[in-house]
């Protein structure tokens, strides 16, 4: 052995006793903190855990994601400005929570009938990338998706419209128009402050999808459950825009990849979670169902949410009448999978 080579097998031998490597260092690990408002059982949580690891793993390891669930680092309200500021370098944000923010992808939630999470996930998807809102100008969406259609859950049995007359009854966004169509006393309040204020009996139930029942114990509390089947909640997870940039190109590739698959697993875990909570409430809930004339006399009042909301995008500059022909159409062609 030449003199040269035994000068680096010795470096070698260093090297694996002191645990450093002569081989010059790896790329540096890129470790990004996610934030999220609800508790950790919840669907927005169990997605961010399934990102992780999937980004984790087909990183190989490059990419490291620490979860803050139950808004241990943002909570529901400083979500996006939080991420945009770099105070989280990804966050989760419900749209209804900030209806004027989100005009364009909140036109999801008018009472267009979305029959599932699934098909309103790519819906939302499709819809976001066709108008690019001005919105998300700030942030790197990374998937969207939707609840599946919302219900009413609550203390005392619904099953008239009248029951509904100025019950205090807790929704956000869309659905919130849509309890206040019906005549009961909306309160609007993020989901991961309604277990205490159903608790103190600030309301007396909620309009949401239906797997809280079971993921936050509205079972224990709301012994009645009316389906209506009427809106959904939309969704984004969103990156700050600084962090993405920053972010190798191969890694980007990995995110990008991962947009449209994330957001139809989201839905897809959504819709089957909702079975398997109904499933699981129905020995200790009663659940109230309409007959297809009163689902009629429910729906005739929600006639003029979309017509409104349509003027109104209209006045401030947005196509609307184009943006709710497309949710129709985008629903035809997702629902028809
Ligand atoms: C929701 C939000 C956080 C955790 C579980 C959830 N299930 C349905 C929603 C929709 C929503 O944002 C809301 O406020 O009802």
């Amino acid at each position: 052995m030449k003199k040269t080579s035994l000068f680096f097998c010795a470096l070698a031998a260093i090297a694996l006793v002191s645990g450093t490597s002569p081989v010059p260092a790896q790329a540096k690990k890129v470790s990004l903190n996610y934030a999220n408002f609800p508790p950790a059982p919840t669907f927005p949580c169990v997605q961010m855990e399934r990102w992780k690891t999937e980004i984790e793993k087909r990183t190989d390891g490059a990419v490291q994601v620490n979860t803050f669930p139950g808004g241990t680092l943002l909570d529901a309200k400083d979500m996006m400005d939080g991420v945009i500021n770099g105070q989280a370098d990804i966050g989760c944000i419900c749209m209804a929570y900030q209806p004027g923010r989100f005009t364009v992808t909140n036109a999801t939630s008018l009472p267009l009938d979305i029959p599932d999470a699934k098909t309103g996930s790519l819906v939302l998807l499709d819809l976001y990338n066709k108008y690019q809102p001005e919105a998300f100008n700030k942030v790197k969406v990374l998937a969207m998706f939707v609840t599946a259609p919302a219900n009413i859950m609550s203390k005392a049995p619904v099953a008239e419209l009248s029951d509904l007359k100025g019950l205090d009854l807790r929704a956000s966004g869309g659905a919130a128009q849509i309890l206040k169509a019906w005549g009961a006393n909306q309160v609007g309040m993020p989901m991961s402050d309604t277990p205490e204020a159903l608790q103190k009996g600030v309301v007396k139930g909620l309009f949401s999808s239906l797997e809280v029942m079971k993921d936050l114990k509205f079972a224990e509390i709301c012994k009645y459950i009316t389906i209506t089947d009427t809106v959904i909640y939309p969704f984004a997870v969103i990156m700050n825009k600084g962090t993405w940039d920053k972010l190798p190109d191969d890694v980007k590739q990995v995110m990008d990849g991962m947009i449209e698959e994330q957001s139809a697993w989201t839905g897809e875990y959504m819709d089957q979670h909702v079975s398997d909570a109904i499933a699981w409430s129905k020995h200790q809930v009663e659940v109230i169902t309409l007959s297809p004339e009163k689902k009629a006399e429910w729906n005739a009042p929600l006639v003029p949410i979309t017509e409104s909301w349509i003027k109104q995008a209209n006045e401030s500059g947005l196509p609307g009448d184009q943006i709710v022909k497309d949710i129709k159409m985008l629903i035809e062609k997702h629902a028809a999978k």
